[in-house]
């Protein structure tokens, strides 16, 4: 059982089992948007120095567990928000979570396919490519900036359309007839770029996950994103198979660990 009280002898910093302490009153006591207790108040239930409880809080800031509205105090935050790891539109994704989703754009032009963006959607280097850059809110909260790109050949006069509050799938599929069928995505950590920082209300250096994407339809490419996601909003969940031996492996070398190959 995890102690209530800080302990002095322990090797954990300080700083770090209050963090703990606090984790566990989140998870078991208060609900979101609630206040948590004063830094005054936890100076003086745990025997603490102002600099550590700080400390601890503003480490539970940047992991998104808390926030702070200023003169007001320190409240606990929404639970992360899991990234689905299916071909689903962040709009469908928002509106399943009962949040109102929201886009904002701020870029949009036709371009020349550069050799990466050309690669990833099987064009040739200077094909033109719709380049869009957009804010997502949920609840009119900054979650992502997104960067995609679409050949111009799959949707022709896209640029004409605005995609602000509007999804950009419904526009391929019901404008276009565009129906994405299959996807592959990479997602990596990163700190986030200073621009993007200030579009989603981030400190310079925070961590977002940046995700790329790309999206096809009948095996033809036809989307590339590139987003950068808050890292204090998202968080990923995986279920895990166990390894299967092939059936054709003896059972005797079941408790190898091994995952079957070579
Ligand atoms: C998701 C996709 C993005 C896609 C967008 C379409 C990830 C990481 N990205 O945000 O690639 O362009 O959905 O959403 O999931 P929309 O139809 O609401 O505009």
């Amino acid at each position: 059982m995890k102690s209530v009280s800080i302990d002095p002898q322990s090797a954990v910093p300080k700083y770090s089992q209050l963090r703990e302490i606090l984790l566990d009153l989140i998870d078991a006591e208060l609900a979101y948007d609630a206040l948590i207790p004063s830094e005054r108040e936890l100076v003086d239930r745990y025997g603490l120095s102002r600099m550590t409880v700080r400390q601890a809080i503003n480490h539970l800031v940047a992991e998104g567990r808390l926030y702070r509205i200023a003169g007001k105090g320190t409240f606990v935050a929404r639970p992360k928000v899991e990234m689905p790891l299916r071909l689903t539109s962040f709009t469908e994704d928002m509106l399943a979570r009962g949040q109102r989703p929201g886009s904002r754009d701020l870029e949009r032009r036709v371009g020349a396919a550069g050799g990466k963006v050309a690669k990833g959607l099987g064009l040739s280097p200077g094909d033109p490519v719709h380049m869009m850059v957009r804010l997502r809110t949920a609840d009119e909260v900054p979650m992502a900036v997104e960067r995609s790109y679409i050949p111009v050949l799959v949707a022709p006069g896209l640029d004409d359309v605005t995609l602000t509050d509007r999804s950009l799938y419904a526009i391929l599929e019901e404008r276009f007839g565009i129906e994405l069928d299959h996807g592959e995505q990479t997602i990596e950590a990163g700190i986030v770029d200073p621009d993007d920082a200030v579009l989603l209300e981030l400190r310079p250096g925070s961590a977002v996950l940046l995700v790329e994407r790309r999206a096809f339809a009948e095996g033809r490419p036809v989307e590339l994103t590139v987003s950068a996601y808050r890292g204090d909003r998202y968080q990923l969940h995986v279920g895990l198979d166990a390894p299967r031996l092939p059936a054709t492996q003896s059972p005797g070398l079941t408790s190898s660990g091994g995952d079957g190959h070579g």
